[in-house]
């Protein structure tokens, strides 16, 4: 990979429309600017997640868990919406392969139940949810999709005895995580641990507006940081130990990447530094084995309770980093002891369906050039990347065209990061088909799958034929 550090910006902006060198030198792909094309086996995918699309919360022995209490609870979620049927995707998984067979992709992200093969989080397995998987996994490889499995997207078993803010939970993931590592790793090549900590701590446990719906002190809030940290280290030492050798392990991380509003190298170096400081209780430990000085000097008496060895285990090497790139924070350089000063986003900032969902494509390729000059990874993934739209149905057809020009922009500036020789080697669109969007229930919708929630019928929108064809060239069109 190519310093950045140590070259100008004129040089930098230079290359990267110029014809520059792909991966190693030896094996160098050259990609111009102009065709927009990605690297041969560049992996394209989509992404999902189980409580979002299984439905059947009461099938084959699954145990409740967090978010079946969390949406059953009236004024949780929009409308009272709950994932009881969802996507029905745990009958339905066949027919959704055969729309990711159209869609022609090589990968498909997804998630596992942990309540179906622990209904307790803890015990004896229940061969019936292992069954299930294994056939779905199957039902993947025998149509030529290779599986990216994620241990675990929030849906925790109810049971375990104060969720997340019990230190033992983790030490309950790792377990879990071992087990369905050997159960699944001669057919899954690569195993993401856990999927955005910072969203199944802080939205369930600072803002209260995920399960459990709880909003707690400061210190409690930083040990349930600590906990789910802890979770991704320990799942780390537990999939390498009962997996089969060569088994691919990383996390999906939704770090909060900070934008240079402007790229000159004040503002370039400023919201690095924002990045790497930001994140500190969560990739930035993870990725550096230690709470920086910044992060414990704000926290004080405050700062999570840390044992010896979590630090070592949270730090545990991985194979690959995958990042959840969405919503940019714009930062400037500015004259503070910080060094940075970050922008609000106003009433004027383009947004898609979901407020929260800020458009601006740069922040894929900066997510993807800072962690690379700050961590180092020796694989990055975008384990999703989508956007919600209104997506209204005129005789039949969805014409999201709205969705299309939000990937058209971020999948141009994800290549930008690869064309600068940047180890980006896949991207998993989120989402295959619509789905529960947790606390906004069915009311907003990321799919490329249009799916009506009466019938269970799914229909490509035109974001899907668009995709189809960004995968069929290898570049975006
Ligand atoms: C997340 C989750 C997904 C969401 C998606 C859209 O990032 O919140 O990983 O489950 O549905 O990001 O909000």
């Amino acid at each position: 990979m190519t310093d950045f550090s140590r070259r100008d910006l004129g040089k930098a902006l230079g290359a990267a429309c110029a014809a520059t060198a792909f991966g190693a030198p030896a094996a160098a792909q050259v990609l111009k600017c102009t065709d927009l094309s990605f690297p041969n086996g560049f992996k394209w995918g989509t992404a999902t997640a189980a409580y979002q699309i299984e439905g059947a919360v009461r099938e084959d022995g699954r145990g409740p868990t967090n978010w079946d209490l969390f949406s059953h609870t009236p004024g949780k979620t929009f409308n009272g919406d709950t994932g009881d049927v969802a996507d029905d995707s745990y009958h339905r998984y066949a027919e959704d392969t055969q729309l990711l067979k159209n869609l022609g992709v090589q990968t498909y992200r997804m998630s596992l139940a942990w309540s179906r093969i622990f209904p307790e989080g803890r015990g004896q397995p229940n061969p019936r949810g292992v069954d299930h998987y294994k056939r779905v996994i199957d039902n993947l490889l025998e149509n030529g999709i290779e599986p990216y499995v994620t241990m675990f997207h929030w849906d925790l078993p109810a049971a375990l005895p104060g969720g997340w803010q019990n230190r033992d939970t983790a030490h309950a993931f790792a377990d879990y995580a071992g087990y369905m590592a050997g159960q699944i790793s001669d057919r899954v090549k690569n195993i993401m641990t856990v999927n955005e900590i910072r969203c199944f701590t802080d939205l369930g446990h600072l803002v209260g507006i995920h399960a459990p719906g709880l909003k707690l002190p400061p210190a409690e809030v930083n040990q349930v940081r600590h906990h789910g940290t802890l979770a991704h280290g320990l799942g780390v030492q537990a999939i390498r130990a009962s997996a089969k050798p060569g088994t691919q392990v990383g996390i999906a991380d939704n770090t909060t990447f900070y934008v240079p509003v402007i790229e000159t190298p004040e503002h370039i170096a400023a919201a690095k530094k924002a990045t790497r400081e930001l994140n500190a209780m969560f990739l930035t430990a993870i990725m550096e084995g230690r709470y920086i000085d910044e992060y414990l000097n704000q926290q004080g008496a405050n700062a999570p309770k840390v044992q010896d060895g979590d630090m070592k285990a949270i730090a545990s090497p991985l194979d690959f980093l995958a990042l959840n790139i969405y919503a940019p924070e714009w930062v400037r350089a500015d004259d503070s002891a910080k060094g940075y000063a970050t922008i609000p986003h106003i009433a004027s900032s383009p947004h898609m369906a979901s407020p929260w969902l800020i458009v601006g494509p740069e922040v894929a390729y900066w997510g993807v050039r800072q962690v690379s000059e700050l961590w180092k990874p020796k694989v990055l993934y975008i384990s999703e990347n989508g956007a919600s739209a209104d997506d209204p149905v005129h005789d039949g057809r969805i014409d999201d065209a709205d969705r299309v020009m939000y990937l058209r922009n971020y999948i141009t500036s994800f290549r930008r990061a690869v064309a600068e020789g940047y180890p980006l080697k896949g991207y998993f669109l989120w989402s295959l088909m619509d789905n529960f969007e947790w606390a906004d229930g069915y009311s907003k919708r990321f799919g490329i799958h249009y799916v009506d929630f009466k019938t269970q019928k799914r229909t490509p929108k035109l974001s899907a034929a668009w995709y189809k064809e960004v995968i069929r060239r290898n570049a975006v069109v």
